[in-house]
């Protein structure tokens, strides 16, 4: 460890790592090494919060064996050599073009991981990408992921961006169902100190209910924890509606429509019906209606538990008709939705799902993207239309895809592939070419996306801490890419990226009657000049007349990047505020609770109320060092409590005869795993982490930490209808002792 010298600097910069956007101190050496993380407690939002992944971004952020040249395969042999960026380009720029020339724009397809969720690069720079890719072939994490959230509130509000967030601060009553922000720091709902926020509530004399079939860190902290049997939280959530017509308890506020076909679908699930599917006995059922409708405010929030499951987009929806139905939507202490600062997508037609389908299963899109759980069907089903190119951005899918282990088989056919990717890793191996971002010190931080999901509207933007020298920052790369896929060169002396940025800026300007000001635009380059732009004519915005006043202490006029730069440790935009009927895209300009897609898809619901649970099941489970599959070659986030065991209960562990290590087998895969008997999981579940599975990895840490592939056991033939979200929980499995 570099010892703090009087050559240390102490800057400010949000931390990139999960959706709770802490505020961090880091203090840097002279060679820009990190010696020091801290929480920063002046930041209004996060006040000094840090976890240990924070802790550790430096050792992440240095990791010696993070890529930082770009890296081209040798097919014949698989071996691999450093390029330059210029022969890394070029050979993109031969090999795309051709292929699309002769197969057509749908052989080629790109897959957009979750770190794009953190990054200005993914922020800005993806559409362009999109956009000179011009394949329907878009695939992302959001299918393994959040996808069913976007599309129940793409059709029950008409923007699929507008998702209510639960009140964390100010509600009397939180019912929490498939989430762990004890480990997981929040997910949709960003609120950095999210443990401390549920402390708070408690102590507060709030009341926070937990439904999970583990019992969790978080159900700990809860005044009550309810086991479910994995994948029915459609059921539990219907019988609540059941309840609360049947004993009158609903309160609308809000101008909404369908509220009797909703009352009409509730009828076939009244409590009692549902209680052995569930495992929730009735009268609990009961009770949680009653519960939440006496609440002066309550707030209904599920999550990844909820949404990777078969029915994930109807959970979705009756979270937010319950929020509708008890009178919390769009109330302070209810479920809000957030203001964020910047300029957003300005969407002005209502969400439509399903405009066109995939080639092989005939799936909707949904957002504009395809199932990753159809990826591999893609690759490997002849035929016209067949995807024969692939570009990854930030994304592991052999690691975190449904079926992860086929679709590694299926990317292994392809003819070419394009990764832009800190790490050689299980997906990345199958590249030709893997063209590395920079660090993350040396790339500048704005959350577009998370700060629409905050429990209180917040910005802060961070510069870059650490210069760039002669390499291109992630932005650039992603707007060279795009032009090598569109078999263009860079004009000579002409920085790609303000070529990209200044098109849009002019367009935006120019429907905004403001082009004569584009001049006025600060910044040191064009991405800052967007960012500038975004924030001036956003919500708070110096240029929009319409502009929400900035009540912090000491911020005067509208917002713009100067007065972010000059409050480096973020500004307070204040409490959630109700923002009905405004953010409303929907064709009746009021909450549709009734869309014909979802009406249509209880018919699915219903049809396996009765369904017998027999046999095993397996989940997730996300673990505080950890995220997704990425940060297991950091010597301080491996190891201890963070290993890829099998949790199941001790009745199940003797009942099986299992020793310390089980077979686990499923209609997909089958896989070997360290057996961890617990009581906090309940009986009839298994549960493994995903994320794991290293032992072919480049990287020595995590290849002596391996893990196993969960990914191996889940089914890529089964998603949510709607969505097309895959299925991570409630996978039916076999455990015998190995
Ligand atoms: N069984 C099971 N599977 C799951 C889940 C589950 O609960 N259970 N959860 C799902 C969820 S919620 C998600 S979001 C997905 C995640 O799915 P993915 O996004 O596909 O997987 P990650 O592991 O997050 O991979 C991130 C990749 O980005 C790279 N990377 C990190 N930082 C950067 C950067 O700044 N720039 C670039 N270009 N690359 C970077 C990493 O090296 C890594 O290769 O996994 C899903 N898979
Ligand atoms: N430390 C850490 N933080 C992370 C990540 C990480 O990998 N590690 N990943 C990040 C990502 S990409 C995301 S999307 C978020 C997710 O954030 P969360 O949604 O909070 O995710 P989890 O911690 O996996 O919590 C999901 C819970 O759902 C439960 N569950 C499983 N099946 C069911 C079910 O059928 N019904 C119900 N009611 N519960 C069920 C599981 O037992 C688990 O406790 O976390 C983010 N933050
Ligand atoms: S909670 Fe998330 S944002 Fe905060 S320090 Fe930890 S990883 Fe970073
Ligand atoms: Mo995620």
């Amino acid at each position: 460890m570099t010892r703090v010298t009087d050559d240390t600097r102490t800057r400010l910069r949000t931390c990139p790592l999960c959706e709770a956007v802490c505020g961090l101190e880091i203090t840097l050496s002279a060679e820009n090494r990190v010696v020091g993380v801290r929480g920063d407690r002046e930041d209004p939002f996060s006040r000094g919060f840090l976890c240990p992944k924070g802790a550790s971004l430096g050792r992440l952020d240095e990791d010696p064996e993070r890529l930082s040249e770009p890296m081209i395969r040798d097919r014949a042999t698989d071996t691999w050599h450093a390029a330059s960026w210029e022969e890394a380009f070029d050979l993109i720029a031969e090999r795309l073009p051709a292929l699309v020339a002769e197969h057509g724009r749908q052989a080629t397809a790109l897959y957009l991981g979750n770190p794009n969720a953190h990054t200005v690069a993914g922020a800005l720079y993806l559409p362009p990408l999109i956009r000179a890719l011009s394949t329907r072939n878009v695939y992302s994490a959001s299918t393994a992921d959040q996808m069913p959230k976007q599309v129940a509130s793409g059709l029950m509000f008409g923007d699929p961006l507008t998702v209510p967030v639960p009140d964390l601060d100010r509600t009397d009553h939180l019912l929490m169902l498939g989430a762990n922000p004890l480990e997981s720091n929040g997910s949709l709902c960003t609120a950095p100190d999210y443990p401390g926020r549920l402390k708070a509530l408690r102590q507060r004399g709030g009341r926070l209910v937990v439904v999970d079939p583990r019992r969790t860190r978080t159900a700990k902290l809860a005044d009550e924890h309810l086991f479910i049997r994995p994948g029915s939280d459609a059921y539990l959530l219907f019988a609540i509606v059941h309840t609360l017509f049947a004993e009158n308890l609903t309160a609308v506020r809000v101008e909404a429509e369908g509220i009797e076909e909703v009352r009409t679908a509730a009828t076939a699930f009244p409590p009692e019906r549902v209680a052995e599917r569930t495992g929730i006995p009735a009268e609990t059922i009961v009770r949680l209606a009653r519960e939440l409708a006496a609440a002066p405010t309550a707030a209904v929030y599920a999550r990844i538990g909820t949404c990777t499951a078969e029915f994930g987009t109807l959970t979705q929806w009756l979270v937010d008709v319950l929020n509708v139905l008890t009178g919390n939507l769009d109330r302070p202490g209810g479920a809000m939705f957030a203001t964020a600062a910047a300029l957003g997508i300005v969407r002005t037609r209502p969400f439509r799902l399903g405009r066109w389908t995939s080639r092989v299963r005939q799936a909707p899109e949904a957002m504009g993207e395809f199932p990753v759980a159809t990826l591999a069907d893609e690759i490997r089903t002849p035929g016209e239309g067949r995807v024969r190119a692939l570009v990854t951005v930030a994304g592991n899918p052999v690691l975190s895809a449904p079926s992860g282990a086929r679709l590694g088989e299926a990317l292994a056919e392809l003819e070419f592939m394009v990764s832009v990717d800190r790490y050689l890793n299980e997906t990345t191996r199958h590249a030709d070419v893997i063209l590395p971002p920079p660090r993350t010190l040396q790339s500048a931080h704005y959350d577009f996306a998370l700060l629409n999901f905050a429990v209180r509207n917040y910005a802060r933007y961070s510069r870059p801490l650490v210069p760039l020298g002669d390499r291109p920052s992630e932005s650039e790369i992603l707007a060279r890419l795009a032009l090598a896929a569109s078999g263009q060169q860079p004009e000579p002396g002409r920085d790609p990226l303000a070529a990209v940025d200044e098109l849009i800026i002019a367009g935006t300007l120019h429907k905004a009657g403001l082009l004569d000001r584009r001049a006025e635009l600060l910044g040191d380059n064009s991405t800052e000049q967007r960012i500038d732009m975004m924030l001036r004519l956003g919500p708070y915005g110096e240029w929009n007349p319409e502009a929400q006043p900035v009540e912090q202490a000491g911020v005067s006029g509208g917002l713009n990047l100067q007065v972010l730069l000059d409050h480096p440790h973020g500004i307070d935009l204040g409490p959630l505020r109700p923002r009905l009927p405004g953010v409303l895209r929907t064709a009746s300009q009021r909450v549709e609770l009734a869309p014909r897609p979802l009406l249509d898809d209880v018919e699915r619901l219903r049809a396996r109320l009765t369904e017998q649970a027999t046999g095993m099941v397996l989940i997730g489970r996300r673990q505080l060092r950890s995220n997704n599959s990425w940060m297991h070659n950091v010597p301080s986030l491996v190891g201890g409590s963070n290993t890829c065991t099998l949790h199941v209960h001790p009745d199940d562990a003797e009942r099986l005869g299992l020793g310390a290590e089980a077979v686990v087998k499923s209609a997909a895969g089958i896989l070997t795993v360290p057996v961890e008997p617990t009581e906090e999981i309940m009986p009839g579940v298994v549960s493994l982490p995903h994320g794991w599975g290293h032992s072919d990895s480049a990287q020595s840490v995590a290849r002596a930490h391996a893990g196993v592939n969960a990914n191996v056991l889940t089914d890529d033939s089964i998603v949510d209808a709607p969505s097309g979200n895959a299925v991570f929980n409630g996978v039916p499995v076999t455990v015998t002792p190995a």
